[in-house]
């Protein structure tokens, strides 16, 4: 009979009581309050760990497993390395999921939200996280956005906090502002519905005052950040370097003003474009014939259905009306026809361009739809460097041109690489970036333009027309005036939102909460109304790192000698979703912190890891395609070390993880005969490791010193494989000899136990406590390595030239074939024997033999 093979999900050979241990450990650690950060007396050195809080959705996801795991690991390494560490939690709990679930089964938001958090704690604690619990946040307690308000009041104090009507983003069917980020392919991240604009008047934070800084400093973290999220948020802040250039208008008092990049090529300028949503476009039509108006009109309601990103797609077929007025190009005079188009945006400069189709793509695109000049005013096959070209005449004086610049209006390309200056007055000759700086020159001394940077980024909108949110601390009077809620009469707390109607509908439900909306005037005394808008929640992310050094403080937001001690983050651990936002409205509201002198630094995470996504066969795991792996199940299935274990092995931490490819049983299998191992060994917890197996003790030796190093790479997977090597030689040299008295094999177990807790710290205490110390492992200090035991291990290997030995070299153990094979064909007694033949064939066999072929 042929044997069945064990069902995969059996209870592998070496199986042990993984939630016994576990619950035990668990206990002992809540008991002892293991895991708090040391106090102002405790002066070991300090890091400031930091996963990215989680919002309470659920129960926690795969992904949630991935990134607890690793700012886990990071903790718990640098406490054996001596220090003092802060690693706390706490739920990003404001926010819409809550508000639209509430709406959909009747409830309160704060049942949904706080269930959910509960269970997720619980979720936390089973994994065995080393959190400091006794700092946990929510940022939709009072207790917390009590200083959100007083955050908002900060801002508002320093002019960085203001109202303006603007077209916002706005979601029909959630019934509710959008951000610019939360527009996705110009439609709602969150339900899909197609965004439309519409004019409202909305809270912003000036965040674009600190646009330079907030480039500038990206500086700083280079190395420290992934470069991806640094280019990132360059691309968001979006720096553009030019001038502002002035145009008069016929029959208009006053000029207008362009924005360019491109400001020597002014004299190729051949009409000029305004963005048909502009102001300015619906004043220059004003003039205009009846019909041009009409046109105009429908023009602009076609426009407004489009998303600034289709406007901007480069492949579109161009589309505009002539305003019928004309420009004045100040550096020549002439006389520019004036257009609109969408492909201009009302929002981006002074939403107007000046046109110069022979060197930009869009214009020429639109001059060759209309008709429109095509001048061409830098020759691009001009060397930049060096002597300028021998200019050639022919017998009449005429230049000539060895080689045409080719037209755009025939190619249909705009020419829009270097060169230098053609048929541009004074500017002929010059080299594009001298001829921008002397054009400049030029309009300033004339008073027509000045030098100008833009930014892509835009002013913070934080104003939300939602329940579950921070309520904004302000007071609109009878008269007018918007006030500050006085600070003693923070916080401004939410309503019950049981009386009121939460279903969306344009404006903020606060506000029809008649009791909760009326006040006082904070001057006069008089009835007023409370702000009834809620603040977007990436307010509440952008400074909760601080709230965790004082969470349970209610006299200040943070207290500063806390700041000091332990800000910024030395490691942020969290996903790439939030690559851009969050961590740019962090940096910007640190820098608001540092300017007020809260703060003595200007940069909130010193260091970010992002980690990859849990997949599952290739694809993103979701609810709608039915193939999520649940963090719940896999826990019950294999217990917290398995599952971690089995996580950080899975492969690089920036890498995606298909959760196919994890092994949980063989994970399960390797902390089973690490356990085993510390159970095996005979000899007393005094032992002298020096005398045991030299053999055992280099593979030790040579873990613990390389270790550090590739933690603070995150090479996580690659300290998990090495234990497994470190367990396989202790289990040889325990069954093979010298045996499991040796003391070589005690001290290997102890290594293996500390090195072990970063991943499976249940396993690893149970291991400590059989191997005859009294917990916690948490808090044993790494061993040095003996250097002495770090020298590579020698062997001889054999050169032979047409199968007779030449020489003999003494390699490294460890060396690879191609380096053997350097070493051999370098070696002088081969050189000689080799003589001026030629090697025709080398064969190596790492570390042994070479074999060389010569005729
Ligand atoms: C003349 C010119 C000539 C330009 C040339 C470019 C090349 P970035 O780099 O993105 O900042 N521009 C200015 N305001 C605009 C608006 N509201 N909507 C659409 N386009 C706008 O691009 C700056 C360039 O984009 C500006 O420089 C302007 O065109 C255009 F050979 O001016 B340029």
């Amino acid at each position: 009979m042929s044997q069945t093979p064990a069902p995969e999900n059996s209870a592998p050979a070496e199986a042990f009581d993984v939630h016994a241990i576990q619950a035990k450990w668990q206990a002992h650690w809540e008991q002892d309050e293991t895991f708090l950060a040391g106090g102002d007396a405790d002066n070991r050195p300090r890091k400031y760990v930091l996963p990215m809080f989680p919002y309470p959705s659920g129960d926690l996801h795969m992904g949630h497993a991935e990134n607890y795991l690793y700012s886990d690991i990071i903790a718990r390494f640098w406490r054996h390395r001596g220090y003092n560490v802060l690693h706390p939690v706490g739920w990003d709990s404001f926010g819409l999921p809550a508000e639209n679930a509430a709406i959909q089964r009747g409830e309160d938001p704060r049942e949904w939200t706080y269930d959910n958090i509960a269970q997720q704690r619980a979720s936390l604690k089973r994994y065995g996280i080393s959190f400091d619990w006794s700092r946990v946040l929510h940022t939709s307690d009072p207790e917390y956005y009590r200083w959100n308000q007083w955050l908002f009041q900060q801002l508002h104090d320093r002019d960085l906090a203001y109202r303006k009507e603007s077209p916002v983003n706005w979601c029909p069917n959630d019934q509710t502002v959008l951000a610019n980020e939360q527009v996705v392919d110009g439609a709602c991240e969150r339900c899909g519905a197609v965004v439309v604009k519409k004019k409202l008047t909305q809270w912003y934070f000036k965040i674009t005052d600190y646009a330079d800084r907030l480039l500038d400093d990206l500086n700083q973290l280079e190395g420290a950040w992934p470069s991806k999220v640094l280019q990132m948020q360059r691309n968001w802040i979006g720096r553009s370097v030019g001038a502002d250039i002035d145009f008069e208008i016929e029959g208009r008092d006053e000029r207008i003003t362009v924005f360019s990049t491109r400001p020597d090529t002014l004299y190729g300028a051949t009409f000029m474009v305004v963005a048909p949503d502009s102001d300015l476009a619906a004043e220059l039509v004003e003039g205009a014939s009846p019909e041009v108006r009409e046109r105009f009109q429908a023009y602009l309601s076609a426009t407004q259905k489009q998303t600034d990103i289709e406007r901007q797609q480069a492949d579109r077929e161009k589309t505009g009306v002539s305003l019928e007025r004309f420009a004045i190009n100040p550096i020549n005079g002439e006389r520019l026809p004036i257009w609109t188009a969408d492909y201009v945006l009302a929002d981006y400069g002074h939403g107007a361009v000046m046109a110069v189709p022979a060197h930009d793509q869009r214009d020429l695109d639109f001059a060759r739809k209309f008709d429109l000049p095509v001048r061409v005013v830098v020759d691009t096959t001009a060397p930049i460097t060096g002597a300028l070209p021998v200019i050639e005449t022919d017998d009449d004086g005429n230049l000539i041109d060895p080689e045409p610049l080719p037209s755009p209006v025939d190619t249909g390309e705009a020419l829009t690489g270097e060169g230098r200056l053609m048929n541009s007055g004074d500017l002929n000759g010059l080299s594009q970036r001298n001829a921008i700086s002397r054009a400049i020159e030029i309009l300033t001394k004339r008073g027509t333009g000045r030098a100008a940077k833009q930014y892509r980024l835009r002013d913070w909108l934080i104003s939300r027309q939602r329940f579950w949110g921070t309520p904004i601390p302000m007071v609109h009077t009878d008269d007018g005036r918007i006030e500050k809620v006085p600070a003693d009469q923070l916080p401004v707390t939410l309503p019950q939102a049981k009386d009121l109607d939460l279903k969306p509908k344009g404006s903020s439900p606060l506000g029809a909460a008649t009791d909760w909306v009326t006040t006082t005037d904070p001057v006069t005394g008089e009835a007023a109304l409370r702000d009834p808008d809620t603040m977007d929640t990436f307010v509440d992310s952008s400074w909760y790192f601080l709230r965790f050094l004082s969470s349970q403080d209610p006299t200040q937001a943070f207290d500063p000698k806390n700041a000091l001690r332990w800000a910024p983050v030395d490691t942020y651990v969290g996903g790439v979703e939030h690559a851009i936002l969050h961590l740019l409205y962090a940096r910007f509201i640190t820098k608001v912190l540092f300017d007020g002198g809260l703060v003595d630094f200007t940069e909130p995470f010193s260091s970010l890891i992002n980690q990859g996504m849990v997949i599952l066969d290739g694809a993103k795991m979701s609810k709608s395609k039915g193939n999520l792996v649940l963090f719940s199940d896999e826990l019950n299935a294999h217990g917290a070390d398995a599952l971690r274990v089995a996580l950080a092995f899975a492969g690089p931490v920036e890498d995606d993880k298909d959760w196919k490819d994890v092994q949980t049983a063989g994970a399960t299998k390797f902390l089973a005969r690490a356990l085993r191992a510390a159970g095996d060994v005979t000899s007393e917890t005094g032992v002298k490791w020096a005398d045991g197996d030299q053999a055992l003790r280099r593979v030790t030796h040579r873990l613990l010193a390389d270790a550090p190093g590739l933690v603070e790479q995150t090479k996580f997977n690659v300290v998990v494989a090495r234990l497994m090597e470190l367990v396989n030689a202790i289990r040889k040299t325990i069954d093979q000899g010298p045996g499991a008295a040796d003391p070589a094999v005690r001290e290997a177990v102890e290594v293996t136990a500390m090195i072990l807790d970063l991943f499976a710290p249940h396993t690893a205490e149970e291991m400590w406590e059989t191997l005859g110390y009294t917990p916690s492992i948490s808090q044993v200090t790494w061993r040095p390595a003996d250097p002495t035991l770090l020298v590579e291990e020698e062997v001889t290997a054999v050169v032979q030239v047409n199968g007779k030995v030449r020489a003999q070299l003494q390699v490294p153990a460890k060396i690879d074939s191609a380096s053997l094979e350097k070493m051999a064909r370098e070696d002088e007694k081969v050189i000689r024997s080799v003589g001026d033949k030629q090697i025709v064939k080398a064969i190596v066999r790492a570390p042994k033999i070479v074999s060389l072929v010569v005729k």
